[in-house]
């Protein structure tokens, strides 16, 4: 079978659940099907992933590095407040999403990013879309939200909604209506994959607001949270303030992601250090040639006034120097003092530097790659699952709302059929990793941390902690943990731990015939 969607699909399981659709969609209400169109609509849409956290922790600012455009307002202003999802379109183009549904153009302000003020009621306002050419947005859909830990109380509650955190209505009395059930539209707006951002503090309303991300997501059957943390902000982190750093900013930052990913367990599997300000500044075409001339400058100052204007903020625009105090301040702007300082060093180390290469060095400090690496890593292994996950919850509930029994009766049929099928076998390895990444089922450490590994890699080296080893080699190890899996279910475990470790094991058990069959 042949639909445009299928190209795009994220794997096998949301084949079965295209074609499931497809199959059903003559034989269901006009509604239902039209429920259906929309199911098979985000199954073969990018992956759904927020960036989420506390108020002012540079999540904006990540997602226009991770796009690749300075377009979402930052610091100040209403769009700080609303949720804006980034989608891929053909041409660029911004729309306000009202609350009644209403969609209004919004024209890109001069200088190319999302107008920080829209100019309508903001109470009124359910979302923006922003759709763009850029090619990043093929392979996922990026959703910015306002600050988990705002006082504002209507942006928490659309974030919220948009997260899928919110309680769904119940259904309600618009029956024979062609419009969407609450459910699906639901699914639709909802957000598939957590990309978390933490600073330096991590604080008791940080995991609080994961916690909450996780039962929510778990809750709608969509699969578990699938959430990776950044620590933004390294630059700031005072290097003599973790033990262990020999003063070294990246250092410190790292040592403290470690600490943090052990708070933050088992909900995230790792926090990585991220400078958030400098990879939008290498990445958005922020830094410019003229910034890379006025580095140079720098550059040739004595080391000791170098240091000394480096000191704070304040110190450095205000210090007699020959480059103008506005050019300061924009480079501290984009790079702040850390990255100006990374860059002079770069700059000394390689006189004849060129911008590029030197825009190249910025980026490589900015860690944004690993976290671009980890992304693609941990979501792209998921994706399938997730996506099939939450299109079979949105299949059950368009069922669920049907007036005629027997249409209920069919579709439920339908995915019975589709459940007993291998390839469904991931929804219960998702599911398994949903109670051991929220710590509903109780794990030995290094166990939960093996039940991550196989449910978070595509690659099956990966999956088996054996990156690049021989065929022979991973067979036998899929095997040999297979069998032990299954000793565990049945000799080791709670009852609990049993259920997850007989998934395990069929992990396990799948991947070596998947090995051998290669
Ligand atoms: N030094 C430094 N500053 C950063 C970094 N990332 C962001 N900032 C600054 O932090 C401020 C807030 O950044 P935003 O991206 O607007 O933060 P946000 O989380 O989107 O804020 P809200 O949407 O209002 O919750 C801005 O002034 C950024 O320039 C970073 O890695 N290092
Ligand atoms: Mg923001």
């Amino acid at each position: 079978m042949t639909s445009p969607e299928q190209g795009r699909l994220a794997g096998p399981l949301s084949m079965s659940v295209a074609n499931l659709c497809h199959r059903l969609q003559p034989q269901v209400s006009a509604r239902t099907a039209a429920g259906f169109a929309e199911v098979l609509r985000r199954l073969g849409a990018p992956l759904q992933v927020a960036v989420a956290g506390r108020i002012k922790s540079g999540k904006s600012t990540l997602v226009n590095a991770l796009i690749g455009r300075r377009v979402a307002p930052t610091d100040i202003g209403e769009c700080t407040r609303l949720v804006t999802r980034f989608q891929y379109g053909t041409v660029d183009r911004v729309e306000i999403v009202f609350t009644d549904g209403r969609k209004q153009v919004l024209p890109f302000a001069s200088d190319g990013m999302i107008p920080a003020e829209l100019g309508v009621d903001i109470e009124q306002v359910s979302h923006i879309e922003a759709y763009l050419t850029n090619a990043v947005l093929q392979g996922m859909t990026v959703i910015d939200t306002p600050g988990l830990g705002s006082l504002d109380a209507a942006s928490v509650s659309r974030t919220e909604q948009l997260l899928g955190a919110a309680k769904h209505r119940k259904e309600d009395d618009e029956e024979g209506s062609d419009e969407l059930d609450d459910t699906s539209r639901n699914a639709v707006a909802g957000a598939e994959a957590v990309l978390y951002v933490v600073t330096q503090g991590v604080r008791a309303d940080d995991q609080q607001a994961l916690a909450a991300f996780t039962a929510a997501t778990a809750s709608r059957e969509a699969g578990p949270v699938n959430a990776i943390a950044v620590l933004n902000k390294a630059d700031t982190i005072a290097p003599e303030s973790v033990e262990g750093a020999g003063g070294d900013v990246w250092k410190a930052a790292t040592l403290l992601a470690e600490k943090q990913a052990s708070t933050l367990k088992p909900r995230v599997a790792d926090v990585l250090p991220v400078i958030g300000l400098i990879a939008e500044s290498a990445e958005s075409g922020g830094f410019t040639s003229a910034d890379a001339e006025a580095l140079r400058q720098l550059a040739d100052l004595d080391d000791d006034v170098l240091q000394t204007m480096l000191i704070s903020a304040d110190i450095f625009t205000s210090w007699e120097c020959d480059v103008p105090a506005g050019t300061r301040l924009r480079l501290l702007e984009k790079l702040d003092l850390f990255g100006i300082s990374h860059a002079v060093e770069a700059i000394r180390k390689e006189p004849e530097i060129t911008a590029g290469a030197l825009r190249r060095a910025l980026l490589d400090a900015s860690g944004l790659e690993a976290v671009r690496q980890r992304l693609a890593v941990v979501f792209a292994a998921r994706a399938d699952g997730i996506k099939a996950a939450a299109a079979l919850a949105s299949v059950t509930a368009l069922a669920h709302a049907s007036a005629d029994p027997a249409e209920r009766q069919r579709v439920h049929d339908a995915i019975e059929v589709l459940l007993a099928k291998p390839e469904a076998h991931q929804l219960r390895l998702l599911e398994a990793l949903t109670l051991v990444a929220s710590g509903a089922v109780d794990m030995p450490e290094d166990l939960s941390e093996e039940v991550l590994r196989v449910g978070s890699n595509a690659d099956v080296g990966a999956q088996l902690g054996k990156p690049g080893a021989p065929r022979p080699e991973l067979a036998a190890h899929a095997l040999e943990r297979a069998g032990w899996w299954r000793s565990f279910a049945s000799f080791g475990a709670t009852p609990a731990q049993s259920r997850v470790a007989h998934v395990v094991h069929r992990a396990y058990f799948l991947i070596w015939q998947q090995i051998r069959e290669a």
